[in-house]
């Protein structure tokens, strides 16, 4: 595949470009976070989505770089907007499970948050249910240590996996990110309604927080207050923006 190629030149060619979609408090309706998500400016085919290299970059090791870069992008960012007096916001960071398996994730975080200047508290790292099962001693480590740094951890994708509820409490999670394939039908589906609020109400129980993923409409949103949901994520509120878009989009909001 001639993209799989392309792939290699990809990080030194600086084609990766990260793009950000508001978080947002319930409560407050403020937006308190931003998720960094990763494109490909590829130069012929334009921007790619992660879903289409993700993959190939974990089969190749490139994962390794890849996320050490987007990590560095993100939290010199999110330190240029602080220094900037524009909201402070949580960078939540996408991790692969390739990361923890083949890369030096605690020495690449610590890292990156010296050099960017960004306290660790206003980072959070997205691990997904598969991290915590599959590499369960190391990672247990890694994550305990980060967190005593101040570091935040939230899962991605939730419900979609097998974490079991041990696994929440033995790693100390502070967020949980309801799947969007649950947020999709919550509004008609008494089932996966029924899901969301024992996700919520588990989550409070346990001292975890919540975000809902894929909010569209009005009614999500209403039932997801009802819930007791701590905060949301999706197109009702706005698309992943290019830094300069999402950086108007905050200005306008906060
Ligand atoms: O907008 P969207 O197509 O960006 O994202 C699709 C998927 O790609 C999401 O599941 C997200 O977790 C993943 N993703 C986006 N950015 C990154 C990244 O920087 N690292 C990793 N490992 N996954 C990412
Ligand atoms: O890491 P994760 O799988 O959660 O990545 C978020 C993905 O969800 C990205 O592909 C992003 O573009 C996408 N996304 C964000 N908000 C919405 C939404 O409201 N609806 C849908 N269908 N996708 C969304
Ligand atoms: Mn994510
Ligand atoms: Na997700």
């Amino acid at each position: 595949l001639a993209l799989r190629s392309d792939l290699r030149h990809a990080l030194e060619r600086s084609e990766f470009v990260l793009h950000y979609q508001p978080q947002i408090e319930l409560a407050t309706g403020r937006v308190v976070g931003a998720e960094a998500l990763v494109r490909w400016n590829h130069p012929e085919r334009g921007l790619v989505l992660p879903a289409r290299f993700i993959p190939a970059a974990e089969e190749s090791g490139l994962i390794i770089p890849l996320g050490a870069w987007v990590m560095h992008e993100a939290c010199r960012q999110a330190a240029a907007w602080r220094r900037a007096g524009l909201p402070s916001l949580v960078m939540a960071v996408n991790l692969s499970a390739v990361q923890f398996r083949r890369g030096d994730v605690e020495q690449t975080v610590l890292a990156v948050l010296e050099a960017a200047g960004l306290p660790s508290e206003w980072l959070e790292l997205e691990l997904t249910e598969s991290i915590l099962i599959h590499e369960s001693e190391g990672v247990l480590a890694t994550v305990r240590r980060l967190k005593q740094q101040g570091v935040r951890f939230s899962i991605d994708d939730f419900g979609t996996g097998y974490s079991s509820l041990s696994y929440l409490k033995r790693f100390e999670i502070d967020k949980l990110k309801i799947d969007r394939s649950f947020v999709r039908d919550l509004a008609v589906d008494a089932d996966d309604a029924a899901i969301v609020r024992a996700i919520i109400q588990m989550a409070r129980s346990l001292g975890l927080s919540t975000i809902a993923e894929g909010v569209e409409t009005d009614e999500m949103l209403s039932r997801l207050r009802a819930f007791g949901c701590d905060e949301a994520q999706g197109y009702y509120f706005a698309r992943p923006m290019p830094v300069q878009e999402f950086e108007c989009y905050l200005r306008e909001q906060n």
